[in-house]
């Protein structure tokens, strides 16, 4: 593949319900689209930055630095054999995972559009459809909280997971059990507590969940160690988890049981795939975790989770949980029996929406070679 021509493009989409963790309440997205040609075809991918470095010290200037300024001059101009390459082809700067993961995404999409098959199929996909679940956050009153799950739990989701933070935990919890005694239920904490807290976050071993997700901090492997001997209930990083190195340092320590991989946190579909493959050989489950993607990204995140070891209902949710309408056509839509079909047209399998792109579009540059 000839890298010909690049452009990269600020979206900004209002969300259809705001969307709250234990750091912050958002309303909108706003995410960095690439279009990658190499050889006349183009290809998409998502960097799923947020307008300030919350969830990940990244925002939607410093993707745009590090792209415009060492990431296409890295890659313009250059013949690459796979898009598998990529990531190792940008190692030279440190980081910025999410800045890499639109370039990345871009260039699987193109191998996979001039091989005549789908970005699922490329990587390796096994299944024709993934389960689907539903990352609730944090509302102003718990009813409102059960008002939402009910809702998603009538659409068909296969899993519900709710942000928690001190105050907004236990009880909520109890109250979900006590209406919904057997739906498949997790937390995820985005680092809220402390190890000081273990007592706090052991209580909720009394319901049965299927995971506690990033309770420390979200620099933090060792101190998870400690955590998980003093809970029944399995632990899950993502914050903590960048590299396939990470991966292993956690398993090792026993710091988590379950992995949550968010290819926009790790750099891209190439490295994902290296800490599934690593994980899968050791028997540790994981599960495709989301940023709020467009369908852009979505798209490459339904394809990541059709590989065999994701084996655990993800945060990979329809088109509709997030944006009235999508940039992608046809959106992706939660089937009767709550899975996602993965595309099966070539590279991500579903079209650009360009009217309503153009439309969403408040910053855009061409680099050529
Ligand atoms: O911690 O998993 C998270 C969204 C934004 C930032 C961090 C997280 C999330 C989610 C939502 O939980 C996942 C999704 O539905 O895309
Ligand atoms: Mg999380």
């Amino acid at each position: 593949m000839h890298i010909e021509r690049i452009e990269l493009r600020v979206l900004q989409l209002p969300l259809v319900r705001h969307f709250e963790t234990s750091f912050r309440r958002s309303f909108g997205r706003d995410t960095i689209l690439v279009t990658v040609w190499a050889d006349g075809v183009a290809g998409w991918g998502e960097s799923p930055v947020e307008d300030g470095p919350w969830y990940s010290p990244e925002t939607v200037e410093t993707a745009w630095h590090v792209q415009r300024d060492f990431l296409v001059p890295l890659l313009l101009g250059q013949e690459i054999a796979t898009a598998d390459e990529a990531f190792a082809r940008m190692a030279r700067v440190r980081g910025h995972a999410m800045a890499k993961t639109g370039l990345e995404e871009a260039l699987w999409d193109v191998e996979a559009r001039q091989k005549g098959v789908s970005v699922a199929h490329l990587l390796g996909s096994t299944r024709p459809a993934i389960e689907s679940g539903v990352s609730v956050g944090i509302q102003d009153t718990p009813d409102e909280l059960l008002a939402q799950v009910e809702g998603y739990l009538a659409q068909g989701y296969r899993r519900i997971k709710v942000k928690i933070k001190l105050g907004w935990d236990v009880e909520i919890v109890r109250r979900l059990r006590e209406r919904w005694p057997d739906v498949p239920l997790m937390v995820d904490a985005n680092s809220a507590y402390t190890l000081a807290d273990a007592e706090r976050l052991a209580a909720l071993d009394d319901f049965g969940l299927l995971m506690i997700e990033q309770p420390l901090a979200y620099d933090d492997i060792y101190e998870h160690s400690l955590l998980q001997p003093r809970l029944r209930t399995p632990l899950c990083l993502d914050e903590s988890i960048h590299t396939p190195a990470h991966a292993r340092t956690a398993l090792e320590l026993g710091s988590c049981r379950i992995i949550n991989i968010k290819p926009g946190r790790v750099g891209g579909l190439g490295q994902a795939r290296r800490i599934h493959d690593l994980c899968h050989a050791r028997g540790a489950p994981v599960w495709c975790g989301g940023l709020l993607e467009t369908g852009v990204g979505r798209a490459h995140n339904v394809a990541i989770a059709s590989l065999p070891g994701y084996t655990l209902p993800g945060d990979v949710s329809a088109s509709d949980r997030y944006f009235a309408r999508d940039v992608v056509e046809p959106p992706f839509r939660l089937n009767a029996d709550g899975t996602i079909t993965v595309p099966t047209g070539p590279g991500i399998g579903v079209e650009i929406d360009h009217p309503f792109l153009e439309q969403v579009t408040v910053r855009r540059e061409v680099f050529a070679d």
